[in-house]
C-alpha cells in the first residue's frame, strides 16, 4: 500500500509539475503578443497615410497639366453688321466712346483736331471743341470728365463732359495713341506693344503690360475700349481688333473686320479705328478714319 501510495504521489506531483510548466508556457505565449500589438496599432495608422496620398496626389498631378497649357491660341472672331449709322467723313477718328445716347469722338490731324459730341442716329456733330495746335488721339470718360490724348505733344486734356470746358491737363513721356478706362485705371497705348496703366486722378503711371499673341509682341496698338473685363484694341493699319487680357497682356481673341467698309480706299491713312461700347445695352460700335459709316456689330467665333 505504501509503495502504491508513493507511486500515486509521484504521479500526482508529476502531473502538477507538468501542468505548471504548461501554464507557464501558455502564459508566456499569451504575453508575447502584447508587445506586438503596438506594432499592428502603428500599422493601421500608417495605412491611412499611405492610402490617402494616392487619392489626393494623383488628382493635382492630373488636374494641373490641363489648365497649365492654357496659353491657348486666340479665338478667331468674325462680325455681323446689326445697324449702319452715318459718320462724318471729315472726322479722322482717333478716339471714340459712347455715353448716354451720344458718341464722343476725338479727331486727329494737324489744324483739324477736335473733341466732339455726336448724335448716334444722324451722325450730326452737336458740340465741338477745336484744337488746331495739336494732333489729338485717344479719348475716354472718367466720371463727368473727358480725357483726351495728343499724339506727340506729350500732353493730355481734361474737359467737363457737358460743357467741354477745359478744366485741366497733364503730361506723359511717351506718344499718346489710344485711351480707355476700366473703372479704376486709365489704360493707354503709345504705338508700341505696351499698355500703360495710369492713375485716373494724378495721371501718373502705375504699371504696364506687354501685349503678346503667344510669345509674339503686338505693336501699333491704337484705339482702345474696355469691355467686360477685356481690352479691345485697334491695331494700326490693320483690319483686326485684338481682344486682350489686361492682367496678362495675352491676346485672347482676334476680331477680323475685313470688308466691313465698302468705301473705295482713296486715302491709305483712312484705316479702321474707333471702338465704342454701350454698357447698358451691350451695343458695340466701330468705325474708321474719315469713314462714311459707323457700324453696330455683333461678333461671333469662326467655327
Ligand atoms: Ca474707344
Amino acid at each position: 500500500m505504501n509503495r502504491i501510495c508513493c507511486v500515486y504521489v509521484v504521479i500526482f506531483l508529476t502531473v502538477i509539475l507538468t501542468a505548471g510548466i504548461i501554464t507557464v508556457v501558455i502564459h508566456q505565449t499569451q504575453i508575447t503578443p502584447p508587445p506586438q500589438t503596438p506594432t499592428p496599432t502603428a500599422t493601421p495608422t500608417a495605412n491611412p497615410t499611405t492610402i490617402n496620398p494616392p487619392t489626393t496626389t494623383p488628382n493635382p498631378t492630373v488636374a494641373s497639366p490641363t489648365p497649365e497649357p492654357t496659353p491657348s491660341s486666340p479665338v478667331q472672331y468674325t462680325y455681323i453688321v446689326v445697324k449702319t449709322y452715318p459718320h462724318d467723313t471729315a472726322a479722322f477718328t482717333q478716339g471714340l466712346i459712347y455715353d448716354n445716347g451720344f458718341l464722343f469722338e476725338s479727331t486727329g490731324g494737324f489744324g483739324v483736331s477736335s473733341l466732339r459730341r455726336v448724335d448716334l442716329e444722324t451722325g450730326t456733330v452737336l458740340q465741338q471743341y477745336n484744337l488746331p495746335n495739336y494732333f489729338c488721339e485717344g479719348l475716354t470718360l472718367v466720371g463727368d470728365t473727358l480725357i483726351q490724348l495728343t499724339w506727340q505733344s506729350q500732353i493730355g486734356f481734361v474737359y467737363d463732359k457737358e460743357t467741354f470746358t477745359l478744366i485741366g491737363n497733364f503730361s506723359y513721356p511717351t506718344e499718346g495713341w489710344g485711351l480707355t478706362f476700366d473703372g479704376n485705371r486709365l489704360i493707354m497705348s503709345d504705338g508700341s506693344s505696351k499698355l500703360l496703366f495710369l492713375d485716373p486722378l494724378t495721371y501718373q503711371k502705375t504699371g504696364e503690360v506687354n501685349v503678346l499673341d503667344g510669345d509674339k509682341p503686338i505693336t501699333n496698338i491704337n484705339e482702345l475700349e474696355y469691355i467686360n473685363g477685356d481690352i479691345y484694341a485697334n491695331i494700326w493699319m490693320s483690319q483686326k481688333i485684338a481682344i486682350i487680357n489686361p492682367q496678362t497682356g495675352q491676346v485672347k481673341g482676334w476680331l477680323d473686320l475685313t470688308g466691313i467698309n465698302p468705301q473705295p480706299i482713296t486715302n491709305p491713312d483712312s484705316v479702321l479705328n474707333g471702338i465704342a461700347y454701350d454698357q447698358e445695352t451691350g451695343r458695340l460700335f466701330v468705325t474708321g478714319k474719315n469713314w462714311s459709316y459707323l457700324y453696330q456689330i455683333e461678333i461671333k467665333p469662326i467655327s
